[in-house]
């Protein structure tokens, strides 16, 4: 019986909201699929892309959650093939990514064409190719290609060969389900249907299965607050003649998204919070109330109510002041902002942080004149590095800009040369990892200790027996290097 396992978007290195604990989480999300993959048994593991957050920049410990994990997969003899997602690779230009660097160290098998006066589909040979056989099962795979997702995918399918059991993996969404870049019609994909048996996806962060034939497993931990609650996980796949599939849904970092009128009061804020149980959590936190209200109550009072009762990892509050006899007018003028801001942020693949330059703008257009608070966004948005509020597009913005570097740096052969000396870090890393096992253990058991005692709880043992050391300590060696 053919057994796989089947993720996506995994955004490894993913410091949401500016915090380490966080891209530990993505890594710790990473490990517990893997570690599912291996206990079952399977014949391999599809991973649709994504893996990484950041396109070309890499940092050594992200590198090493990547490099651990799947070297848990390899000794296990499970070979795990890969796709690039718009995180992963660098569009049309074919320079040497992060995914084909691990593949260069055998962790993963990295399926893509090549192009040669049209496309070209040839076997992997251990370095590149777009296809693999494995035991019987033949997998073909297609990277990222943005706009031009519809014209490679019709060419790629004129070469696709039935075989006993067909798997096609492609970083691409299908539309009708998220308001994303890089979606194309499920007819396109159906159309495969007679060659194909197992149509492996990923780019879009929820689940969904078309005809027991398209599948998507959604991200594996929660990229944006929007994403919080909706179905996502990995497939677990079984085939025997017959296809089953069942969607392994894992818990993540913990989220409270909450909804408070201010007007009345901080009471009732804090009975609010305290309804909610939580390990740790990210706070989502919106506030509905008057502007005198709003100019009596500090945003430090409404922070330590929040610490207070839920002891949260991240508290993120938003406000959204009255704003009397203007809000009709005021109301239509945010919608026509808020769709040119979505346009404009399309195509970073983020636009629903037009929310937030909504949220920026109402803030400061109470104190400030309209055209200097128009001024600043646009310096946040697109000059500025350093804000919180644009974080997430920051990362796009720094992407853009490490990918030009990269083609730079690879027009005049420095690529291989900076890789080579990742690789050096890594193996730096790795000695490092043996002298200080001893101490590791011990910070560990103080770790589950302290766990322990604050909830006393089974589900969150049950956390603490994850063997989490190997992230603590990547995590306590780059604070001392950040402090420098
Ligand atoms: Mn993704």
């Amino acid at each position: 019986m053919l057994k796989f396992v089947h993720m996506a978007d995994i955004h490894l290195g993913y410091r949401q909201y500016g915090s380490e604990e966080r891209a530990i989480d993505f890594a710790q999300a990473f490990l517990r699929a893997v570690n599912f993959a291996v206990e079952r048994k399977v014949d391999f593991i599809i991973i649709a892309g994504d893996l990484f957050h950041k396109k070309s920049e890499m940092d050594p410990v992200t590198l090493t959650q990547a490099s651990k994990v799947l070297e848990k997969a390899k000794k296990a003899g499970i070979p795990v093939i890969a796709v690039e997602g718009n995180h992963d690779s660098t569009y049309f230009r074919e320079t040497y990514s992060w995914m084909d660097y691990l593949a260069g160290h055998d962790l993963v098998i990295n399926l893509k064409p090549s192009f040669e006066d049209g496309i070209v589909v040839e076997e992997w040979d251990g370095q590149s190719g777009a296809y693999v056989d494995i035991e019987g099962v033949r997998i073909y795979g297609m990277k990222y290609y943005g706009s031009m997702t519809e014209k490679v995918l019709d060419e790629y399918a004129a070469k696709i060969k039935k075989s006993e059991f067909t798997i096609f993996t492609a970083h691409v969404g299908v539309e009708g389900y998220m308001n994303i870049y890089g979606c194309i019609p499920a007819s396109k994909l159906h159309k495969l249907k007679s060659r194909v048996d197992y149509v492996a996806l990923g780019h879009i962060h929820k689940s969904f299965v078309e005809g027991d034939f398209i599948f998507n497993p959604g991200s594996i931990e929660t990229c944006e607050v929007s994403e919080y609650g909706l179905k996502r996980g990995i497939f677990y796949v079984e085939y025997d003649g017959e296809l089953k599939y069942e969607l392994v849904q894992f818990k993540g970092r913990d989220f409270i998204i909450l909804s408070y009128n201010l007007d009345e009061g901080l009471s009732g804020l804090k009975k609010l919070l305290a309804s909610n149980r939580a390990v740790k959590p990210v706070v989502h936190l919106s506030l509905t109330c008057s502007r005198e209200t709003r100019k009596s109550v500090g945003e430090e009072a409404v922070r330590e109510i929040v610490k207070e009762s839920l002891d949260p990892l991240v508290v993120r509050i938003q406000w959204n002041v009255a704003t009397d006899i203007f809000r009709p007018v005021l109301g239509d003028r945010e919608n026509i902002e808020k769709s040119v801001i979505e346009q404009l942020l399309q195509s970073y693949s983020y636009g629903n942080i037009a929310e937030e330059v909504l949220r920026l703008k109402s803030i400061f257009s109470s104190s400030f004149d309209i055209h200097s608070v128009d001024r600043f966004i646009e310096h946040v948005l697109f000059e500025s590095r350093t804000n919180e509020a644009s974080e997430e597009l920051e990362v796009e913005v720094e992407a853009e800009k490490a990918e030009k570097m990269m083609m730079k740096c690879s027009a005049s052969g420095l690529t291989s040369s900076a890789c080579a000396g990742s690789g050096d870090v890594f193996e730096l890393d790795s000695k490092a990892e043996e002298r200080t096992t001893l101490q590791d253990a011990t910070a560990f058991d103080m770790q589950k200790a302290g766990r322990a005692e604050k909830t006393g709880k089974a589900e969150i043992d049950e956390e603490g027996d994850e063997e989490i050391w190997d992230w603590r300590r990547a995590y306590d060696k780059r604070s001392k290097a950040r402090k420098r």
